[in-house]
């Protein structure tokens, strides 16, 4: 008898833990209709065989709400999916919504349209179509349990943070994950004021040249390098192949410096304090939006009172942490496996927010640690204690902790002609076939650094470990003998000269923080100015923040260069009004000179920290 009930016992056990594990969910598709009218495309999965009621997970997309393999009614199982697998396996109604003016929803589409409708009561935005969407699905979803959150990558990540202002009071919780921010000073279109060519071009055609899709430009050729450079001026881009048809391209031309529109634009501008808990997630060598989480993380951070705002950082680039294991990018081993610790802290954060499991408490910081491999977690971000020591650049191509007492200087040609590719050809296109653009920003930068346009200046090997955890920012101090000059400043991690166990990896040179400053805009984003010709001028870049060891034995790289092609478009060096209509004539070589010394003394800062 004993034995039966012990069975019986045993089986309702494992009915009930079987039942925990949903597989199948029911997909339907419905038009949601927005306070103006407009119905955006919305795709539900409900959970099939539960009465339990569950909490909805968003995600709204510029990109196509997908799911269109599976026919309206039928069901398809999510649990193995990526990123929200573990979730799926015990409950949420996920969704999944086109934006305005995208593939299947109504309504007219701006790239990155700003927050408006808290200044101009009564006009639509992003944040009033999440909160039309999630009033609906509250009043309309049967089996929900009245809770909201929403999350998403890069420009769904851009609308979980904007969803997230002004919010409906089911939403609970927002995951703003590799999202742009300004685009003018950081993220997809520009870095401090330079062009991000190859990438600005591709995308704006895209996401525009067919609302009802995504469109690859039909480049003629495979490797990119030469296509760009022989499309000259960046006039020729309108005259030759978008004939004024891509609003956002137009949007560059007619915006070439940090003027209202830009600034209108920057969620700087409209986002407010974490006005719900909020979940800030980027990677270190994310090659699209590296600067967005770390901006808005230290944004909100600065009024939050209300302790809802939180920051995740990791080894990865664009959306990583949402793929695979994580144990790697590129050649570069991570030690385990960073995705999936990354989203089992993604499923304990929504379940607390969203269904009130566990006990609520998060760190506020959880930031991987390269070189070292290891998980790190603060109570505050940056981190206190830390000393900032300068890396100076000095004589001989050398680098030191202490300043150089003799001043010099290193020069070199600039030629727009012959620009410095940022990464090894074959350059692909963004995101076509055999493209390498994922994992550039890991690359060893060893295939640029005997160029005689490219200078370094680098330590003697470290006699013991040195960690730098924080904000990088350089100071460079140099000349050009044109009238404008763009800056690349990168922080590198020079391995050994010879590691038995890996030998690849010999002299390897990692980037650890690397970033461009458009000359012209040192004194102010808004307002270019020429730089004086021959005149050593300071430019300072930030080159965001980090969690990195330098190993015993490695060495600290400062790497300087001019041009970064085609991610960045080419400065023509003398300076002209507006680059996007720059004439061929107007791109010229310039000599361009990197200081050191007690007068001009090119300097990196880092925050370095005791283990
Ligand atoms: N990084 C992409 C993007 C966002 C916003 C503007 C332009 C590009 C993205 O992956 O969504």
């Amino acid at each position: 008898m004993k034995r039966f009930l012990f069975l019986g016992l045993n089986l309702l056990l494992t009915l009930f833990l079987f039942a925990q594990n949903i597989t199948a969910y029911k997909k339907i598709s419905v038009m949601i209709p927005m306070r103006d009218g407009v119905k955006l495309n919305t795709v539900i999965l409900t959970p099939m065989h539960s009465t339990q009621a569950f909490p909805f997970l968003l995600t709204r997309t510029p990109y196509g709400a997908g799911m269109n393999d599976v026919k309206d009614g039928d069901s398809v199982n999510l649990s193995y999916r990526n990123n929200i697998g573990s979730m799926a396996r015990e409950g949420y109604i996920f969704v999944y919504q086109d934006i305005r003016g995208k593939y299947k929803s109504e309504g007219k589409m701006q790239i990155h349209t700003p927050i408006i409708h808290l200044k101009q009561p009564g006009t639509v935005d992003e944040s009033t179509d999440t909160w039309d969407t999630i009033d609906w699905l509250i009043k309309n979803i049967k089996d929900n349990n009245g809770k909201a959150g929403i999350f998403g990558i890069s420009y769904p990540g851009w609308l979980a943070l904007v969803g997230a202002i002004d919010p409906h009071p089911a939403l609970k919780a927002s995951s703003e994950q590799a999202c742009m921010s300004d685009l003018f000073l950081g993220d997809d279109f520009h870095h401090n004021g330079a062009f991000r060519l190859s990438y600005g071009m591709e995308y704006s055609y895209q996401i525009e040249h067919d609302l009802t899709t995504d469109s690859d430009f039909p480049f003629p050729q495979f490797d990119l390098y030469d296509w760009y450079l022989k499309l000259g001026s960046l006039k020729n881009v309108n005259d030759k192949y978008f004939h004024g048809s891509i609003p956002t391209w137009n949007t560059f031309v007619q915006h070439p410096s940090y003027d209202d529109y830009w600034q209108k634009n920057s969620p700087l501008n409209y986002v407010r304090w974490p006005e719900i808990p909020q979940l800030h997630v980027g990677g270190y060598y994310d090659q699209e939006d590296l600067q967005g989480p770390q901006l808005m993380y230290k944004h909100m951070e600065a009024k939050d009172s209300f302790h809802r705002n939180y920051l995740v950082l990791g080894p990865w680039n664009h959306g990583g942490w949402s793929r695979g294991r994580g144990d790697s990018l590129g050649k570069i081993s991570f030690g385990s496996a960073t995705s999936q610790y990354f989203q089992a802290l993604q499923k304990r954060w929504f379940d607390y927010w969203l269904k009130g499991i566990g006990n609520g408490k998060f760190d506020e910081a959880t930031l991987f640690q390269t070189g070292s491999n290891v998980w790190k977690t603060y109570d505050s971000w940056p981190v206190k204690g830390a000393t900032v020591q300068k890396l100076y650049a000095a004589a001989n191509n050398k680098a030191s902790f202490s300043p150089s007492a003799s001043n010099g200087a290193v020069s070199y040609i600039s030629d727009p002609a012959h620009p410095v590719p940022y990464r090894q050809l074959p350059i692909e296109a963004t995101y076509g076939p055999g493209s390498r653009w994922r994992p550039w920003q890991v690359e060893d930068q060893r295939f640029v650094y005997t160029r005689p346009d490219v200078v370094h200046f680098t330590t003697d090997s470290l006699t013991e470990d040195l960690t730098v955890t924080g904000n990088i920012v350089a100071h460079l101090f140099a000349s050009t003998s044109g009238t404008d000059a763009d800056w690349i400043v990168k922080l590198i991690d020079v391995y050994p000269a010879f590691d038995k166990g890996n030998l690849t990896m010999s002299q390897y040179q990692l980037p650890v923080a690397m970033e461009v400053f458009r000359g012209r805009f040192r004194k102010s984003f808004s307002n270019p100015s020429p730089l004086v010709p021959n005149k050593a001028e300071e430019f300072r870049l930030d080159l965001h923040d980090i969690n990195h060891v330098f190993k015993k034995g490695h060495k600290l790289m400062i790497q300087v260069q001019s041009t970064w092609f085609p991610i960045i478009d080419r400065n023509p060096q003398k300076y002209v009004t507006n680059i996007f209509e720059a004439k061929d004539s107007d791109f010229i070589k310039a000599e361009h000179k990197i200081y050191y010394g007690p007068t001009y003394g090119t300097y990196v800062e880092l925050p370095v920290v005791k283990q």
